[in-house]
Formats: C-alpha cells, structure tokens, sequence
C-alpha cells in the first residue's frame, strides 16, 4: 500500500515536471490574458488532465496541479487557474505563495461520493466531530500550515453540492460529521475574495488557528432549508478581517468560535481581533452574527460595523453554557439595519451541548463588555432576550441608541432578562430594569480603539 502511494508521488512529480517545462513556455501568454495576475508562475488546471464536463472526477489534477505549482514556493509562488468549465472533484490541499483563481463561469463542483471526502481526525479543540463523535470528513478545498495563499477569481463558483450530505444527515446514513467547504488550519496571510461559495456540507469558510485572513466581496449561499450551514467561522484565530460581503445560510451567517469544553479550554487558543464591516447577512434558523457555543479558548476584541441583517431567526447571538468556561468580552457592534427578525439580540447561559460526558460545571464563562449601539429594526417581534447564568452574571452589557419596531404584539414584552446587568440610553421599546443598574453609567460601555487597517493585501 504504502510502496504504491509512494509510486504515484513520483508519477505525479514526473508528470508535474514534464507538464511544467511545457507549460513554462507558455506561460507569458497567460501572463497578457489574465489581469490582476500577481504571481511570477502561472499553471492551468488542464494542463494536469483536469476535464471539466462536470461529470469526469479532477481530484488527482488537483492535487497533482498544487504539488508541482510547491517547486514555485520560492520563486515567489504559483497561480493555479481553473478557466471556464464544470471541474468535479474530491477534497484537495492547497500549498503556500499559491492563488487559486476562477475565471468566470468556471466552477469547482464537490463530488457526491463521500468516499472523494476522506476521514481526518477531529478538530483538536473540539475533540469530536460536530455532527457525530469521533473523526470527520476532510473539506473540499484545504490549507494546512501554509502562509501567503490567496483564492479568489473573476466571479468563479464554488459549489459543495451539499444536498447529498444534508440528505444522509437527515436519513442517519452519515458515518461522521459533514466536511466543509473551504478550511485553513494553523495558516497565515490567507485571502479569499470574488468568488461565490454554494451549497457547503456544512460550514462554507473555516479558518481555525490561523492569523491576517482577509475575507472580501464574497457571496455564501446554501438552502435556506438546509440542516445547520453556517458562512464564516473564525475559529481560535487572531486578525480576520471580512469585508463587501453577501451571505445567506440556514444557521449563522457568522459564527464566531474558539473551541468546546475542556478541548478548547486545554487548547487554550482564542479568537481576537475580527473586524466585520459592510456585509449582508441571513441567517434562516440561527443568528446572523454568532459568538459562540463553542468559546472555550476566549473571544475578545470584535468590532462590527454597518451590517444589513434580514430575515433571520436572531440577529445577534452570544451563546455559552456553564462548563465552558473561556470569555466573550470586548466587542462593539454599531450601525446596524435589522428587519424581519424574531429576536433581535439573544444573549444565552445554558445551551448544553457537550462533546462528551466528562465536563466541569465549575468551569464557568465570562461575558463582559458587550455594546450594541446604532441599530434601527423593524418587523422584529421580540427586542431582546438575554439569560446570563445564575450565580455567573454576564455583565456590563451596554445598549445604545437602538430603536426596534416590534410587530408581534403576542409577546407581552419585548424585552426578558435575568443574570445580566450593564446599562442602557436611548434604547426604544425601552428595555429590562437590570440594564439600569444604579451605580452604572456609560463609562462601563466598551469602545475599541479606531481600527487600523489589516498589513494584508
Ligand atoms: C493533505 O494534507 C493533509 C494534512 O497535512 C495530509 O494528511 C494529506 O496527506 C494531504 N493530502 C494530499 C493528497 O496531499
Ligand atoms: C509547518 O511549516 C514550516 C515551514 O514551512 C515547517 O518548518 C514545519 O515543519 C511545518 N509544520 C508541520 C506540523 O507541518
Ligand atoms: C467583486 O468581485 C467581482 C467578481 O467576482 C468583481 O467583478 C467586482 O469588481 C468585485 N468588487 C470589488 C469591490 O472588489
Ligand atoms: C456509511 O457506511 C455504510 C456501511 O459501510 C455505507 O454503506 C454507507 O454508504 C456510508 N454512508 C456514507 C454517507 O458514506
Ligand atoms: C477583486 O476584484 C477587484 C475588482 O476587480 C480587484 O481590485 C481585486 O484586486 C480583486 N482581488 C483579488 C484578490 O484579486
Ligand atoms: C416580517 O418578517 C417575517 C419574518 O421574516 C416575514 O415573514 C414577514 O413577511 C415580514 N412582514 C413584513 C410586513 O415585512
Ligand atoms: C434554557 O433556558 C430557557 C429559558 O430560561 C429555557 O426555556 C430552556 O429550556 C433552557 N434550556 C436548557 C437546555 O436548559
Ligand atoms: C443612532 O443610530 C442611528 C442609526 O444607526 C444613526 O443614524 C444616528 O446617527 C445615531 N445617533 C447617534 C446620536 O449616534
Ligand atoms: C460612572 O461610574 C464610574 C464607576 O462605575 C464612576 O467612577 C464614575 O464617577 C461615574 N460617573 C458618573 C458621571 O456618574
Ligand atoms: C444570582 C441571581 O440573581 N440569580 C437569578 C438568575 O435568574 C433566575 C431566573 O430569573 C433567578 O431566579 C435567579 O435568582
């Protein structure tokens, strides 16, 4: 097995040469025909065999396509080029000072056999799969220790061909969890812009230990009905920056996270600096900005701005449970346009979910210094629900400056709290006593100092 393994490396290393002197010929056309062209090196997936029918499998002239564009890596990198065409393929890994760009009308289809997905381990600060226990599907499209990677394109698509996964998740015929889309492991200086993401199994972006990942002028789509899709998930990562954006999924558009109980807590790797600014977001059944359930390594420093949310189940989440120790804190949320959501902002201290028995109540989490402010909602039927934990009180919460029109008078109040304290001006319908503490004033309200922006390109 391992000897054969071995034999294709070297076929396909031998193919890459061969294909590459070819190609180095060529490759000054390329240069003319593609603008916005930044890396020395140029390679184009069909020089590897690829066909794009959408029914031949290209999982080989992809992976074979990044192996060789690897001799590139010192030279100042390599762009891998899908041109117009339907390229099915299995999951592939991507490698450093590599852009992969899709040309219009070019898409990169996921194959509808799991087996095209092979099983990884789980997400160290997970310790489980989050569908089932124990390992997972490996994603689509993955970078794994990498640095200076950028996928991005003339409006390409790519497309997870999720429904397959969404069906076996349905009909328990899933053996482990559901892959994602695109997935960055402990990788830095990541772009991702200009192109649409499509029906993920499960979540369509995933940076997790990773630092400096721009996400810019994308649009992420899955059915509305589809079970748990989540958009954008920075996971213990430092210095994401998501931009000019469009998403719109059946969970959370944006989910924030940094690990579950006692994996995240001894991995111990948080999530800060994430600066969220003029993107679109729907999130059918979840929240379209999320921070948590999964928190465990820290949450801090958050700065959002100027989002359009619409027809979500919540706008703003902020969910944790008594085990899952870690923090929330710090972060800003201003200039927001909400409309035909239930419950606009949701703060929750008992979503248990564990990934296993062994967890530690005594474990308990921080949520502090929190503020909304701007926010203008309408057709919102509850303002807010905000549920600390008894005996863990989420505190300096700081609302300001919002004005909701609630539309469904079935709930006599629009506004529950209990376990929470923090303060509030100008909030219209006018909220829960505990945000009126009596010793507290504005100074408790969090503001981050002005962003500066991202040393990424
Ligand atoms: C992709 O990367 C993973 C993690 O580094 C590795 O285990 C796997 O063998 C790689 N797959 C290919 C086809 O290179
Ligand atoms: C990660 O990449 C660096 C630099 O390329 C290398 O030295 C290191 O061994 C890699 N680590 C792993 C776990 O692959
Ligand atoms: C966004 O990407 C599309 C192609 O996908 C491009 O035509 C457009 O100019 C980009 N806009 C910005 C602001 O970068
Ligand atoms: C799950 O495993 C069974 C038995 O090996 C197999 O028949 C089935 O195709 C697998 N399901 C998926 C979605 O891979
Ligand atoms: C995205 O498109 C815009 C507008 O065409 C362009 O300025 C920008 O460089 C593109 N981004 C990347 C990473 O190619
Ligand atoms: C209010 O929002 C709900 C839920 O998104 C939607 O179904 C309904 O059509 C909206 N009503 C109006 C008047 O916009
Ligand atoms: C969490 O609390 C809410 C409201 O207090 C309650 O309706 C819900 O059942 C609780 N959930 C769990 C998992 O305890
Ligand atoms: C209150 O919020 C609205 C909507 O975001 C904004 O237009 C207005 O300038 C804000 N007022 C103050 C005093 O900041
Ligand atoms: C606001 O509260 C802080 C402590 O919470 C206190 O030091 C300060 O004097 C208060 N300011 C006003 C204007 O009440
Ligand atoms: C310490 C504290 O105030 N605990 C409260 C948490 O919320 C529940 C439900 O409102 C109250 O019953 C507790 O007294």
């Amino acid at each position: 097995m391992k000897r054969l393994w071995r034999l294709q490396v070297v076929l396909s290393w031998v193919l890459a040469v061969v294909l590459g002197s070819v190609h180095g010929h060529v490759r000054r056309q390329w240069g003319e025909q593609v603008p916005r062209e930044s890396r020395p090196h140029s390679v184009t997936i069909t020089e590897f065999g690829a066909v794009g029918d959408g029914r031949t499998l290209n999982t080989l002239p992809f992976q074979n396509a990044v192996f060789y564009a690897r001799s590139f890596a010192d030279k100042g990198g390599a762009q891998l080029y899908v041109p117009k065409g339907r390229w099915l393929t299995g999951s592939f890994n991507l490698t450093s000072h590599l852009t992969l760009f899709l040309e219009k009308d070019a898409i990169i289809m996921g194959a509808e056999e799991s087996s095209q997905w092979p099983i990884v381990e789980p997400l160290p600060s997970y310790g489980q799969g989050l569908d089932l226990p124990g390992p997972r599907h490996r994603s689509l499209i993955n970078g794994y220790n990498l640095t200076d990677v950028v996928i991005t394109g003339n409006n390409g698509l790519i497309d997870g061909q999720g429904s397959v996964w969404w069906n076996w998740l349905r009909s328990h015929e899933l053996n482990h969890s559901r892959p994602h889309l695109v997935e960055f492991l402990y990788s830095e200086e990541i772009v991702i812009s200009n192109l649409t993401f499509l029906n993920s199994p499960a979540w369509s972006i995933h940076p997790m230990y990773c630092s400096n990942v721009k996400v810019h002028n994308v649009t992420i789509k899955t059915l509305l009905d589809a079970p748990l899709t989540d958009g954008i998930v920075p996971d213990s990562c430092l210095n994401v920056c998501i931009e000019d954006s469009t998403i719109s999924v059946s969970h959370e558009a944006i989910s924030v996270k940094s690990g579950w109980d006692k994996y995240g807590i001894s991995i111990g790797r948080p999530t800060s600096d994430i600066h969220i600014s003029r993107v679109d977001l729907q999130a059918s059944s979840g929240a379209a900005l999320a921070f948590g359930s999964e928190m465990s390594g820290g949450i801090s420093c958050i700065h959002v701005d100027h989002l359009r949310i619409h027809g979500s189940d919540k706008g703003f989440s902020f969910k944790t449970t008594p085990d899952r120790g870690g923090y929330i804190k710090e972060v800003v949320i201003s200039d927001v346009e909400i409309d035909g959501i239930r419950v606009a902002i949701e703060f929750i201290g008992n979503l248990s979910s564990h990934p296993d028995d062994d967890f530690d109540p005594s474990e308990l989490p921080v949520i502090d210094q929190i503020t909304l402010k701007n926010m203008v909602g309408t057709n919102i039927s509850v303002a807010g629900v905000l549920s600390g934990i008894d005996g863990d009180p989420f505190t300096a919460i700081c609302l300001s400056n919002l004005s909701f029109s609630i539309t469904d008078s079935a709930h006599s109040s629009p506004w529950s709290c209990s376990n929470v304290s923090g303060y509030s001006e100008s909030v219209f319908p006018e909220p829960c006593s505990e945000l009126y503490a009596p010793f507290s004033n504005s100074s408790i309200c969090f503001s981050l100092p002005s962003y500066s922006a991202l040393a990424v390109a």
